[in-house]
């Protein structure tokens, strides 16, 4: 099995909608000039919701090849739940993909494993593909080592799901996240191929085999190449470097 290198920009809340047309047109720009090979790696956006409306008019508009996603979803699909964004209307906007379980979630929100489990049910109902995160604290990489708790974390997320869902896994250690300090590719990878196996024990070999895995915290492009060579990581969920145009092309434009 072959998986197309996949990379995410998470805007997080960061430029508003003028803002986020104007860097997606510069970002569309500045692969063009660079004769970026379409096809070769998988490109999706992650702004804020109140500009995923005019980025879908912009991307549609101009046949820009990026994909849409949500940072959030609600665990409801529609009803009273004041400040709420249900899947169904991503879905109608062309949105793609929805993060899940970030640890900014996880952390200010207080989102513990059972909603980021609601949450993927959520994404799957309405044809939407979850990014699921996980990740360890500084804490629990001291205590526990690297793996143990996105295992676990991971684990609870697919509980119940079937063998053909559509997923992407993204390991962000939370002491890498917006640090500037990025883990090791050589701990990338071991967290990676555990997660595999989770996959593999939850939702079988083929889904193990499909499902690609993402690497997030403090990722740039003079990083990029590292932790794409890894067998098991697939592509890079990217935070502050995906707000610059010249800076988010050329960790698109990465040699593996
Ligand atoms: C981790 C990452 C993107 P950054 O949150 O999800 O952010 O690349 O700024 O560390």
């Amino acid at each position: 099995v072959t998986r197309t290198p996949f990379i995410a920009g998470n805007w997080k809340m960061n430029l508003d909608h003028l803002q986020a047309v104007a860097l997606v047109q510069k970002l569309h720009w500045t692969l063009r000039d660079a004769k970026h090979e379409s096809g070769s790696v998988e490109v999706a956006l992650f702004p804020p919701f109140t500009d995923l409306r005019p980025v879908q008019t912009l991307i549609d508009a101009d046949k820009i090849p990026f994909a849409l996603g949500a940072q959030d979803i609600s665990t409801h699909d529609s009803g009273a739940y004041t400040g709420e964004v249900s899947g169904q209307f991503l879905a109608k906007l062309d949105v793609s993909y929805v993060i899940i379980g970030h640890s900014e979630r996880r952390e200010y929100h207080h989102e513990g494993d059972d909603i980021v489990a609601a949450k993927t049910q959520a994404a799957l109902r309405h044809g939407l593909v979850p990014v699921i995160c996980v990740g360890e604290t500084a804490a629990d990489l001291e205590e526990y080592g690297a793996s143990a708790v996105p295992v676990k974390q991971l684990g609870i997320a697919l509980e119940g799901l079937s063998a053909d869902a559509d997923i992407v896994v993204a390991y962000e250690p939370v002491w890498a996240i917006g640090s500037g300090q990025a883990a090791t590719p050589e701990q990338a990878q071991e967290v990676a191929a555990a997660l595999r196996a989770v996959i593999a024990d939850a939702l079988g070999v083929d889904a193990a085999a499909r499902t690609r895995i993402l690497y997030g915290g403090s990722v740039k492009s003079s990083n990029i190449a590292s932790f794409l060579r890894e067998p098991d990581v697939d592509g890079a969920l990217v935070g502050g470097a995906s707000l610059v145009a010249d800076e988010f092309a050329a960790i698109i434009r990465f040699q593996k």
